[in-house]
């Protein structure tokens, strides 16, 4: 069975992410969406948000798995043989640490890292810049999944 992994911190899931998601979808068996936790980042959602909202979107492509890791996503991978980590790429800006972190996966490991170039669609879009956008009152609603943009519209209605 062909198994890949698309790890983010998905704080929250965009169309961009859900499009690399969805396109891994069909290149493998199985996909594993890892949700990191980053202890020291203090999210907008909580990581059961998160997840729940992930599983919600994907729940259409029948082969995608969602949980949260706390650790190295190497290890996540050799927990559950996973040989392969998905990564969108957006720019040349996102590269440099892209590579960076691909090295340092392969090195570890040997789990190899492939990069799918994003949809022009979305190569501007974060989810940073997705929360700065509507905590201003923009519309990002072209920018993620329905059922992401009623949990940001009541979050940030109420902050
Ligand atoms: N279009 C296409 N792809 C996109 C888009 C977009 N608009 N936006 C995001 N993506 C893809 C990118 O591949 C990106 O890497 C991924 O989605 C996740 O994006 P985010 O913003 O949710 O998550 P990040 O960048 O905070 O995630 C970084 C990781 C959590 C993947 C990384 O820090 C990690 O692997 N941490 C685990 C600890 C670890 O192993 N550290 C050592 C690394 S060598």
């Amino acid at each position: 069975m062909r198994r890949a992994v698309c790890p983010g911190s998905f704080d929250p899931i965009t169309n961009g992410h859900l499009d690399i998601i969805g396109r891994a979808s069909k290149l493998y068996d199985v996909v594993h969406v890892a949700v990191m936790i980053n202890k020291s980042k203090k999210g907008l959602l909580s990581v059961e948000e998160r997840i729940e909202l992930i599983r919600t979107v994907t729940e259409e492509y029948g082969n995608v798995r969602v949980e949260a890791f706390h650790g190295l996503l190497v290890d996540f991978c050799k927990q559950r043989d996973i040989p392969a980590i998905v990564k969108g790429l957006r720019a040349v800006s996102d590269f440099d640490y892209e590579l960076q972190m691909a090295q340092m996966n392969i090195g570890l490991s040997g789990i190899e890292t492939l990069f799918v170039p994003t949809n022009p669609t979305y190569s501007f879009l974060s989810s940073s810049l997705v929360k700065e956008v509507a905590a201003w009152g923009g519309d990002v609603s072209h920018l993620v999944p329905e059922a992401v943009h009623e949990v940001l519209t009541e979050r940030l209605a109420s902050s």
